[in-house]
C-alpha cells in the first residue's frame, strides 16, 4: 500500500487507533485522529500516543500534547464533519460501529473506510494465520503459536489482533521469515478489503454481536471476509462438526482442511484432525498419524478439544512433526492473560467448585461450559449487557444440568423469559450477592459457574473486571 503523502483520518484513539496512526505516520502518511471521547477523557491514550511518537518524531521544546508531536489534526469529543474533509481515506478502530452518521457521510464522498487490520496486514511481510469464530479464538491463537514455535523453523512467531495487541503494533517487527497468528474478530474483519491470510481458521459460528451487525447474515458475512481473498495456494481450516462454518469452503478458493471431535471420519478422503477415544489424530491422503493423548490437552472442557484440533490442523499444514506438536501441548503456557477468566477454577470450598468463565460473553460459550461439566450440577450466574442474544439454545442443557440460575444485574429479563421453568431462578444486584446466593444453594460436588452469556459493560469496564469481582467474592466466602 502506497502511504507516502496520503492524508488519513483514524477513528478511535485506543490501542488499535494509536498503533494504526503511528504505523501510518511511519510510512509517510499525514494522520488526523478523532474520537468521541474528550481530550480529558483521552489523557492516558494521548500520553501513550506521545510516548510512541517519540520513537518516530523529534520532540519539540515544551510540547506535551498530541498536537505537538503531530503536525496534523486532532478531533476529540466527537467526529465533526471537518475530520473527513481533505482526507484520502479513513481507518476505523474495531470498536467504532460502521453505521455512525459521519461514516455514512464519508461513503457519500466515496472515501474508503478501512479496518486497522486491513492497513496492518497490507504492510505485513510475514505470512498470516488468521483465526476467527464466535468462541475459542484467543485459545486457538495461543495454541497455534505454541505449535509453530515448537517447530523451530520461524525466527519469530508473533501473536496479534483481537487477543489484545493490534497487528499494527507488530508489523514493523516482522520479516518474511516470521509468522504471525492473528486473532481476527468480526469487528476487525468487517471493513477489510484485501486481507489475505495464508491460512484461515473458522472455529464456529453462532449468534453474537447482533447489536453491532444487526443480523446473523451480516455477522457471518463479516466473518467470511477472513477467506474471501484466499487463493488455491492457501488453506482454510474448518470445523467439520459445525454446519454453520463447514460450508465456508464453498465460498473460498483456499484448500479446505477440517477438524472434528466426533470420532473417526467415515470419509476416507478426509483431510485434517479428529478426536477419538484413544487420542488426537491427523489424517492426510488416507494416511493417519496419532498426534497425542487426550491427557496432553492442556485446557479443560470439550470446547478446548476443538481448539486443540484446529491448532493441530494448522501445524499439520505447515508439516510440524507430531512429536513436536505433542510437546508443545504438554508444555503449553497457561499463564497468558487471554486465558484468564475463561473456565478458570478459582477455588474449591466444602466440595463446591467455583469456576470463573467471565469471558463467556455469548450463548455458545455458556453452552460449551455447561457441556464440559458432565458430572456436576451447576449453580449458574448469568447476566450483563445483552447484545441481542437468543437464549433458546440453553434451555435443554439448563434443564438437565443447572440446579439454579442467579440473574445478575438489571438486564436479565430476556434470559428469565427464555429460561423460565427450565431451572430455579434467583436474582442478585451485586456479584458478592450472586456468589453468596449460589453458594447457599450448592451442595458438595456442585459447581458455581460464572458464565454470563453477555458483555460486562452494564456493571464493569470489561470481562476481566467482572471476573476479578467474582474471584474476590469467592475468596471472601
Ligand atoms: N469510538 C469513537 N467513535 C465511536 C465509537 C467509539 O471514537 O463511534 C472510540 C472509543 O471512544 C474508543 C475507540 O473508538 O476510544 C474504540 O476503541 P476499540 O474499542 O476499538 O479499542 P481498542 O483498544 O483498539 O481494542 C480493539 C478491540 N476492541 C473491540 O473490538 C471492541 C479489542 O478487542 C482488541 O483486543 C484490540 O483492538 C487490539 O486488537 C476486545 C473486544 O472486546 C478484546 N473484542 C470483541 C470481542 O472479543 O468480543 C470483538
Amino acid at each position: 500500500m502506497q502511504l507516502q503523502g496520503k492524508r488519513v483520518t483514524v477513528f478511535g484513539l485506543n490501542r488499535s487507533g494509536i498503533a494504526a496512526a503511528k504505523l501510518l505516520r511511519s510510512f509517510g502518511a499525514a494522520v488526523a485522529v478523532t474520537d468521541t471521547r474528550s481530550r480529558e477523557e483521552l489523557s492516558a491514550e494521548i500520553a501513550t500516543f506521545n510516548e510512541c511518537s517519540k520513537l518516530s518524531k523529534t520532540r519539540t521544546a515544551n510540547s506535551e500534547s498530541l498536537d505537538a508531536y503531530n503536525p496534523y489534526r486532532t478531533y476529540f469529543g466527537g467526529h465533526p464533519l471537518e475530520c473527513i474533509e481533505n482526507t484520502d481515506f479513513i481507518v476505523v478502530s474495531p470498536g467504532v460501529p460502521l453505521d455512525i452518521p459521519i461514516l455514512g457521510e464519508a461513503r457519500t464522498k466515496n472515501l474508503p473506510i478501512l479496518a486497522e487490520l486491513e492497513i496492518a496486514a497490507s504492510l505485513c511481510l510475514a505470512p498470516i494465520v488468521a483465526i476467527t469464530g464466535t468462541k475459542g479464538k484467543s485459545t486457538t491463537t495461543l495454541l497455534t503459536a505454541a505449535i509453530l514455535r515448537a517447530d523451530g523453523r520461524f525466527p519469530n512467531v508473533c501473536v496479534a489482533g483481537n487477543i489484545g495487541v493490534p497487528l499494527s503494533a507488530e508489523v514493523q517487527n516482522l520479516t518474511n521469515q516470521d509468522i504471525v497468528v492473528v486473532e481476527a474478530s468480526s469487528f476487525q474483519l468487517e471493513s477489510t478489503v484485501t486481507f489475505h491470510p495464508k491460512i484461515s481458521v473458522v472455529l464456529n459460528l453462532s449468534r453474537d454481536h447482533l447489536d453491532r451487525h444487526g443480523t446473523m447474515s451480516a455477522y457471518r458475512e463479516a466473518k467470511q471476509k477472513i477467506s474471501s481473498n484466499q487463493t488455491a495456494a492457501d488453506w482454510i481450516v474448518l470445523n467439520d462438526s459445525d454446519v454453520s462454518v463447514k460450508d465456508f469452503a464453498a465460498s473460498t478458493a483456499a484448500e479446505a482442511v477440517y477438524f472434528t471431535d466426533k470420532g473417526v471420519p467415515e470419509d476416507l478422503s478426509f483431510s485434517g484432525t479428529f478426536k477419538e477415544v484413544s487420542g488426537i489424530f491427523a489424517q492426510q491422503n488416507e494416511a493417519r498419524e496419532r498426534i497425542c493423548n487426550l491427557e496432553d490437552i492442556p485446557l479443560p472442557g470439550a470446547h478446548n478439544v476443538q481448539n486443540v484440533l484446529a491448532a493441530i490442523a494448522v501445524g499439520q499444514i505447515f508439516g510440524v512433526a507430531g512429536a513436536k506438536i505433542q510437546k508443545a501441548l504438554q508444555c503449553f503456557d497457561r499463564s497468558h492473560p487471554a486465558l484468564s477468566h475463561a473456565f478458570e477454577l478459582v477455588r474449591t470450598l466444602e466440595g463446591v467448585r467455583f469456576i470463573n468463565d467471565s469471558k463467556a460473553t455469548n450463548v455458545a460459550a455458556v453452552k460449551a461450559a455447561l457441556e464440559s461439566l458432565v458430572d456436576s450440577q451447576v449453580l449458574l450466574i448469568m447476566g450483563g449487557y445483552d447484545k441481542g442474544n437468543d437464549y433458546t439454545p440453553l434451555r435443554g442443557i439448563v434443564q438437565t444440568r443447572v440446579k439454579g440460575a442467579v440473574m445478575l444485574g438489571e438486564y436479565t429479563q430476556q434470559i428469565e423469559k427464555t429460561l423460565a421453568n427450565a431451572t430455579d431462578m434467583m436474582k442478585a444486584k451485586t456479584m458478592a450477592e450472586a456468589v453468596r446466593v449460589a453458594y447457599k444453594h450448592a451442595a458438595p460436588g456442585d459447581v458455581v459457574l460464572l458464565s454470563p452469556a453477555n458483555a460486562s459493560f452494564d456493571m464493569y469496564t470489561d470481562y476481566k473486571a467482572r471476573g476479578a469481582d467474582f474471584k474476590a467474592a469467592v475468596d471472601a466466602l
